[in-house]
């Protein structure tokens, strides 16, 4: 992005600070945690997902530790690490940056205590608001050795086998960190981001599961490695499929293609054949490029249709839409996703195994 130029005068409005590793003050923008503990909140099942902007209320949200409630007159967005001119911003410093939107798909990985065997749909797409994350890395100066940028939560709590964590914290690469569309986000949907979602100021790695958009931020560290926290240890960070002896973790960054049906036919809904239109959403870290649609025959899945999408913009997810004939009785159809680097959705197995339906044809 073309942010370099800006960067000297965009100084003015940081606050310089003359250590590289934060004393930890930023933290003192937490009131209280409250409610304390788990909190998630389901989102509509798939086929009612049907406008193409999710709203806040059929938002899922996840919290793993409690609800970090900010004072934003404290708030501060510390900038540190491997950095030659670490600084730290307030809220109104904030607001005097250029804002950027990205519109992008935003999928939860599904619960980390659990077998990646369920496909939950915790998905939607919004629009996010804020400050590009490359603008405000570039100014702070990263060394050449920094390849890892780590995300600051200000909650604090437990989760699971983990007991008494003082915050939430992820990482990102430094490659993905520079892209655009990563942001320093403190809207939603054109609204301030609301407490359960992560305000005043949350971070936004469009194409990641959600788990790396750490919510009320308060801290980005340049590292020259992984963090260590139980969030990207303990936690999300997963056997990878990809290798054969299923020893090798890899942590749960890219969202593997995926897709689900949507509004016709619904699920367990009659419908007139036989022509029958087949919809539905896919998304993925990259890009879409083909959906297939099977249908269940003798017990083997044959393929009746495969669709090309059309070209996405930012990383929103992508509607397909093909017409497919079936005969009166009941059918069951799936939807299979493959990305541009050919990648297919897998069909059992794994959380983003392909999603199917079973109809009844009049
Ligand atoms: N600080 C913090 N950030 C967090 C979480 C959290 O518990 N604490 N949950 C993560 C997970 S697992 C997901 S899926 C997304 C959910 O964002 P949402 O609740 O706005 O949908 O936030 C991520 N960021
Ligand atoms: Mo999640």
């Amino acid at each position: 992005m073309a942010h370099a130029l800006e960067e000297p005068a965009l100084l003015r409005h940081v606050t310089l600070l003359d250590t590289t590793d934060s004393d930890g003050s930023e933290r003192n923008a937490l009131d209280e945690v409250n409610p304390r503990g788990f909190h998630y909140r389901p989102p509509p099942s798939p086929h009612q997902l049907t406008s193409s902007k999710t709203s806040e209320a059929n938002l899922f949200q996840t919290i793993h530790m409690g609800t970090a409630v900010v004072d934003r007159a404290k708030w501060r967005l510390v900038v540190d690490g491997l950095v030659a001119c670490p600084f730290s911003i307030s809220w109104s410093q904030l607001l005097q940056f250029p804002r950027e939107s990205v519109t992008a798909f935003h999928e939860c990985y599904g619960s980390p205590l659990k077998p990646p065997t369920t496909n939950l749909w915790r998905i939607g797409n919004v629009i996010w608001t804020g400050v590009p994350l490359d603008l405000l890395l570039r100014l702070a100066q990263p060394l050449p050795e920094a390849r890892y940028v780590w995300s600051d939560g200000l909650e604090n709590g437990s989760f699971g086998t983990v007991k008494d964590t003082d915050r939430y914290q992820k990482d990102v690469t430094m490659a993905k960190a520079m892209t655009p569309g990563c942001l320093v986000a403190y809207e939603m949907n054109g609204e301030p981001l609301g407490r359960e979602r992560g305000g005043p100021v949350r971070l936004i790695i469009p194409g990641w599961y959600g788990t790396n958009s750490t919510k009320w931020l308060c801290r980005l560290s340049s590292q020259d490695s992984r963090s260590r926290s139980p969030f990207t240890t303990v936690y999300y960070n997963e056997s990878d499929p990809t290798d054969v002896t299923g020893e090798r973790k890899r942590p749960c960054w890219d969202a593997e293609p995926n897709s689900f049906l949507l509004t016709t036919p619904a699920e367990d809904g009659e419908v007139q054949g036989p022509s029958i239109t087949v919809a539905g959403r896919a998304w993925g870290a990259i890009e879409i490029e083909q959906v297939s649609i099977s249908v269940r025959e003798a017990g083997v899945w044959v393929e009746r249709a495969s669709v090309i999408l059309s070209e996405r913009k930012q990383y929103e997810w992508q509607h397909f839409e093909t017409v497919i004939s079936l005969q009166p009785g009941r059918h069951k159809i799936m939807a299979r996703a493959t990305d541009k680097a050919g990648t297919i959705q897998p069909i059992s197995g794994r959380r983003n195994h392909a999603h199917s339906i079973e109809i009844n044809v009049r």
